[in-house]
């Protein structure tokens, strides 16, 4: 992207290292304190930080674009126009904040001829590809079958055949550029009580499914996400957890569970849902997100931090409990219709980085006891100790050391990368309703 004055390129490691000499000094006394703060309570900083320099969450390619409602999407200015452009600012996301490391794609949105030249793209930006997402809720123009009626669960065998055909497609494009799992949500359900035989629809998704199961590389991984309602309004056959569950484990040890957290209803207590399927060992990943009353696909972190930490909690207890077992893959998945994609994304893996880092702070030991005493107040004080520990140092200092932005949102205003794309890419004319 050729440069004009008085812009800079986000990526520059020197424009970084320029962002962040004036905020040095007030990071290390910031993180002395905390240091010592921490000391205090037998933690060394250096160790957390360390922690936090290693943790990664996937971008969700169809995030860097505006996204919508099903009542309007409001277009912003510089939209990337297809998947080359996405990963031009997913590299921006992870130079800057460097908990970025891996992308994943949507097909047939990021759809490309040159695999290759993808791959390169990526490896380039120092960007690695999460697991790929099939598409069997929305038809393609010149798709022969209409998916109206429902995809792997379709009560015509020939609509199933081209949605597994699809997903086979998408795990061959993923084993190319490197990806190791597929990830698949699918509509499928009713809007009316007595439109579809339950039964029969759950078993024709395992039939299906488990043709797409046996398409897996060895080294692969097949992750169902659950979802309660939308596009369907009355019954969704991959409802919640529970049938997540029943299909991994009948479709075998390849498929594990993923959790979306804007696919419950409000209230629903995600950790318990987490720790379930910990226990269960079918853990296989998140969409990370947030939300108040539906799927709202807003920032993570920005309405509901604590139960964020909660989810993270659950996470690290299992890693101490149990080490060296494969963490499960962490994606963001959001929809961003009124704030810079961009910055909301860089936001929203801090504060998904955030919860961690306090996760980690936990003193497990202390809470132990406290449960084993049935002392509940001290037990619920320990978790909100290090949820109300400000680890904000111990993140900007992560970045600054891997090479990032101590500011990654004031760095990124400051190039004026916004302005460069808009002057670059035309303004995209497209306000029809829908996610992307
Ligand atoms: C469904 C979902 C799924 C994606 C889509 C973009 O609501 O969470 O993960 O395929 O959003
Ligand atoms: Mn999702």
């Amino acid at each position: 992207m050729t440069l004009t004055t008085g812009q800079a390129n986000p990526r520059d490691t020197q424009f970084i290292a320029a962002q962040n000499s004036p905020l040095l000094g007030a990071l290390d006394s910031d993180y002395e304190a905390l240091g010592r703060v921490l000391e205090r309570r037998g933690v060394a900083i250096d160790q957390v930080t360390k922690a936090a320099a290693g943790f990664s969450v996937a971008i969700p390619s169809w995030g860097v674009g505006t996204c919508g409602t099903r009542f309007a999407r409001f277009p912003g200015p510089g939209e990337p126009r297809n998947v080359f452009e996405k990963l031009d600012d997913c590299a921006v996301i992870q130079a800057l904040t460097r908990t970025t490391r891996s992308v994943s794609l949507h097909l047939p949105w990021d759809k490309t001829s040159d695999l290759a030249a993808l791959r390169e793209r990526a490896a380039l930006a120092g960007l690695e590809f999460d697991a790929v997402n099939s598409n069997t809720f929305q038809d393609q123009s010149g798709q022969p079958l209409s998916y109206k009626f429902g995809s792997l669960t379709h009560t015509d065998a020939a609509v199933r055949a081209q949605a597994i055909e699809h997903n086979l497609e998408c795990i061959q494009i993923g084993v190319k550029l490197g990806s190791k799992a597929l990830t698949l949500w699918i509509g499928d359900g009713a809007n009316f009580p007595g439109q579809h035989n339950l039964v029969a629809a759950f078993e024709r998704y395992l039939d299906s499914a488990s043709q797409i199961y046996v398409g897996l590389p060895t080294d692969w991984y097949l992750l169902i996400e659950h979802k309660m309602y939308e596009p369907a309004f009355y019954a969704t056959v991959i409802q919640d957890w529970g049938t997540s569950l029943l299909a991994a484990t009948t479709l075998g040890p390849k498929a594990r569970c993923l959790v979306d957290l804007g696919h419950h209803a409000p209230n629903v207590n995600i950790e318990l849902i987490v720790a379930r399927l910990i226990h269960a060992g079918r853990l296989g990943g998140f969409h990370f997100n947030d939300s108040k009353y539906g799927d709202d696909d807003l920032d993570a972190g920005s309405i509901d931090p604590y139960r964020l930490f909660l989810v993270f909690n659950e996470l690290v207890d299992a890693a101490q409990r149990k080490p060296g077992s494969p963490p499960p893959a962490y994606m963001l998945d959001q929809s961003h219709n009124v704030t810079d994609p961009i910055e909301s994304l860089m936001r929203s893996s801090i504060e998904v980085a955030r919860v961690y880092a306090q996760a980690l702070l936990v003193d497990r030991a202390a809470l132990g006891g406290y449960q084993r005493g049935n002392d509940a107040l001290m037990a619920s004080e320990t978790l909100k100790q290090a949820f109300t520990t400000d680890v904000g140092p111990i993140l900007a200092r992560a970045r600054q050391l891997s090479g990032g932005a101590i500011d990654p949102i004031r760095a990124y205003r400051s190039s004026g990368y916004r302005a460069q794309c808009a002057a670059q890419r035309p303004a995209s004319r497209s306000t029809g309703s829908g996610i992307v």
